[in-house]
């Protein structure tokens, strides 16, 4: 959504469930997060808010809307990463390319295996998992709720020479699964991402790499599949503080 002005920036991050909040057990319906000006914060909560009422995963009875001026000043403005779209036969021809990808950004096999069984045995991740890119093993202890990141957004400028760059990918979808997945790609200790969305209807997934840049491919599941999410496959010498508070507070705009 790019609105940002530099002076005056807020964070607002959106959380849904169905069945009541997710701490309480709730069923993750949808959750949003970006960065926006002063004058857009009401517009841009407002469109979260749509976002959460007319979902395919359910009906949400429990939304969270947090919105919170941030310092301006300490930003880290990054270019989005690079995009390619792979196109496969089916859900298997896909994870294979999307395996081939995943190795040649130096993930093991063993990992690549963990992963995707991860993703494929979650319907309910709301947030990312973190694993060891050599052993494949998790090492966040958040569970279901995964590491969340926030406080990424787009300069106005950049949004628009991008959307007018890629006339046919330029979908709010994929605004923001890129603005993430360049966020994720600069953060320390991070080797690639894979991610497929938990919404039943949205079978292209993704492998991205701070070298290689965001790789989509269609599909990685199959239509009516919950299943989804995010992985960050992160080096040996992981600092994983370091890492979290990264992905979860720095402020990164996109220029
Ligand atoms: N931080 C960490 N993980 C997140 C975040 C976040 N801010 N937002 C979503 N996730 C995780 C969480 O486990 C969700 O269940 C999962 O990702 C999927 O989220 O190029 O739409 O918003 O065509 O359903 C990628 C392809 C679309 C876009 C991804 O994900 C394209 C998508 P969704
Ligand atoms: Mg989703």
């Amino acid at each position: 959504m790019g609105d940002i002005v530099s002076e005056e920036l807020y964070s607002i991050r959106m959380r849904a469930a169905e069945g009541g909040p997710h701490e309480q057990g709730g069923f993750h319906i949808s959750g949003g997060e970006t960065l926006t000006s002063k004058q857009k914060v009401a517009e841009t909560a407002r469109t979260l808010v749509q976002k959460a009422l007319k979902h395919s995963r359910g009906d949400a009875d429990f939304i969270q809307v947090v919105i919170e001026k941030v310092s301006a000043d300490n930003h880290m403005p990054i270019t989005p990463l690079p995009v390619l779209s792979v196109a496969a036969k089916n859900r298997e021809e896909g994870r294979l390319r999307a395996a081939e990808y995943l190795r040649s950004f130096g993930v093991s096999e063993q990992a690549i295996i963990s992963g995707m069984q991860l993703l494929q045995d979650h319907t309910n991740l709301r947030g990312a998992a973190i694993l060891s890119a050599s052993t494949g093993k998790r090492l966040d202890d958040r569970g279901e709720r995964g590491v969340r990141v926030t406080r990424m957004g787009w300069s106005q400028e950049a949004y628009n020479s991008w959307c007018a760059a890629h006339p046919h990918v330029s979908s709010s979808r994929i605004t923001e699964a890129l603005v993430l997945a360049t966020k994720v790609a600069h953060a320390p200790f991070v080797q690639a991402e894979l991610c497929w969305s938990d919404d039943p209807e949205y079978v292209t997934g993704y492998v991205a790499c701070r070298e290689m840049g965001y790789v989509r491919i269609n599909p990685l599941k199959e239509r009516g599949d919950f299943s989804g999410g995010r992985i960050f496959f992160v080096q040996d010498d992981v600092n994983l503080d370091q890492c979290i508070s990264f992905l979860e507070q720095r402020i990164v705009m996109l220029v």
